[in-house]
């Protein structure tokens, strides 16, 4: 086997990269590494040293957007980008929002907070949670809803990127203990649950959810 993905299970980004690997067929194996704690010679896979990174015989890649943009490329099976300039580009920029702008309070408040910082030992601060899900997130959530509504995909006919970016944002705020409001966003809450649901993120939720709930029980 020649494809070595490097990341940890819970990260919305190295999930986004296992998902495509396992939409498109490839076989891979999946390394484990811890971005906290990761041994010096990872800096040759990410000089970020952040996961996910990618091995493909010669080839090594970090950033999900970059692994996924070069496996459709090397791998033009079961295509997870469009071919028309105008739809690919809304797929760059619907990855593109999830990673940078839902990110930041999806994983990065909720799930941090909810999650890591029990791991830690540390409390979780409910007040910049509250803020996230009360100011920061409803008004993505609004243009999320509009751009799914009465679609079967972000983009075109058939899942892309732009769907399993969106939704690996929305399992981890599922691990922090939040929901979408679907009495507020409708198509938006069924279209993340009806992709959470494929094999490709069932597979790796289900081990997930068993690690939060021991983390989360403990911390109450
Ligand atoms: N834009 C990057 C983000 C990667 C990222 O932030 N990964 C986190 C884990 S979810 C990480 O490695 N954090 C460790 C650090 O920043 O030191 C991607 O899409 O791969």
């Amino acid at each position: 086997m020649s494809i070595k993905l490097h990341g940890a299970a819970l990260s919305p980004f190295v999930r986004k990269a296992r998902v495509a690997l396992a939409e498109k067929g490839l076989a891979y194996e999946a390394v484990h590494v811890d971005p906290f704690n990761c041994p010096p010679e990872y800096s040759r896979l990410n000089p970020l040293r952040r996961i996910p990174a990618l091995e493909d015989g010669d080839t090594v890649l970090a950033d999900s957007g970059v692994i996924c943009a070069y496996l459709d490329k090397a791998y033009p099976e079961q295509p997870l980008y469009p071919a028309g300039a105008a739809e690919y580009a809304r797929v760059l920029w619907l990855e593109k929002f999830a990673d940078y702008e839902l990110a930041p309070h999806t994983t990065f408040t909720v799930f941090r907070n909810r999650v890591l910082m029990p791991l830690l030992g540390k409390p979780s601060d409910e007040e910049r949670i509250a803020k996230a899900l009360s100011e920061k997130l409803p008004p993505l959530l609004d243009y999320l809803e509009e751009q799914i509504k009465g679609r079967d995909w972000f983009v075109g006919e058939q899942l892309t990127v732009a769907d399993i970016a969106v939704a690996t944002q929305f399992a981890n705020l599922q691990h922090g203990g939040e929901r979408i409001d679907a009495s507020r966003w409708p198509a938006l809450a069924a279209h993340v649950a009806k992709l959470l649901a494929r094999p490709s993120f069932a597979s790796l939720l289900e081990r997930e959810r068993g690690f939060v709930e021991k983390v989360r029980g403990a911390a109450n």
